[in-house]
């Protein structure tokens, strides 16, 4: 692992785009249902417990929530999408303000969306997807919490997202993903890596 995810630390919390860190060249942003496992993923591939706040109650992340990994890299909580009980009015001005940070943020370069395995891909995650097609984002789609289903059923699931995404005009990877187990963490890496351009900093040259 690349030791700049293992130094992140909590940067701030951006209610809007207006209030996003200026500076950052290259940012990724974690989005999903709520509860799906964004926290978690994000605490996973830092290698650090309690980075991200992680709940049973779903809906906590209201804001755009920045980790910095060094003066130019940042990964972003986005908040959960689909909690009932967050009231429709302020889903509706989150939906904007969502919306705005995702066409307008210049840093913004993949998103990673979490996805609860047991749940196939609901209709915000479609609309995520697409938005990010239009927007030419690459998405990385992790299948969260792989390690409550068998190991056929969740590489069957994995193959059935596959199968339904391949004609996608986004840059799509989907990956079984598992905070508990540590499934999938290094192929997020890399895929990270990637998008954050990580290797300007490590001297490797892109390939
Ligand atoms: N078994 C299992 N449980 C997980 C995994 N990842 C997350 N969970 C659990 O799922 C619940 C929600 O996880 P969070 O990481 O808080 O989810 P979130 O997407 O950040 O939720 P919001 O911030 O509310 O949108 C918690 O109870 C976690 O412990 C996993 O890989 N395996
Ligand atoms: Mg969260």
């Amino acid at each position: 692992m690349n030791p700049l995810y293992h130094r992140a630390e909590y940067l701030l919390n951006a209610p809007n785009l207006k209030t996003t860190p200026t500076d950052i060249e290259y940012e990724v942003a974690f989005a999903g249902r709520s509860n799906a496992g964004k926290s978690s993923a994000i605490n996973t591939i830092t290698n650090q417990k309690s980075l991200a706040r992680t709940s049973k109650t779903p809906g906590r992340t209201q804001q755009l929530v920045y980790f910095k990994l060094d003066d130019h890299r940042c990964l972003v909580d986005l908040p959960g999408y689909g909690y009932a009980k967050v009231p429709p009015s302020i889903q509706k001005k989150w939906q904007a303000e969502l919306e705005r940070y995702l066409e307008k943020r210049k840093a913004l370069n993949g998103l990673v969306l979490l996805v609860d395995i047991r749940r196939s891909l609901g209709e915000h995650d479609m609309q995520m997807i697409d938005y990010a097609a239009h927007l030419n984002l690459d998405v990385f789609i992790a299948l969260t919490k792989s390690d409550k289903l068998n190991r056929n059923t969740a590489k069957n699931t994995l193959f059935a997202v596959q199968k339904l995404l391949k004609d996608s005009a986004a840059n799509i990877q989907v990956e079984l993903f598992s905070s508990l187990k540590k499934e999938g963490i290094e192929q997020l890496h890399t895929w990270l890596d990637s998008h954050l351009n990580t290797a300007e900093i490590t001297g490797k040259k892109k390939p």
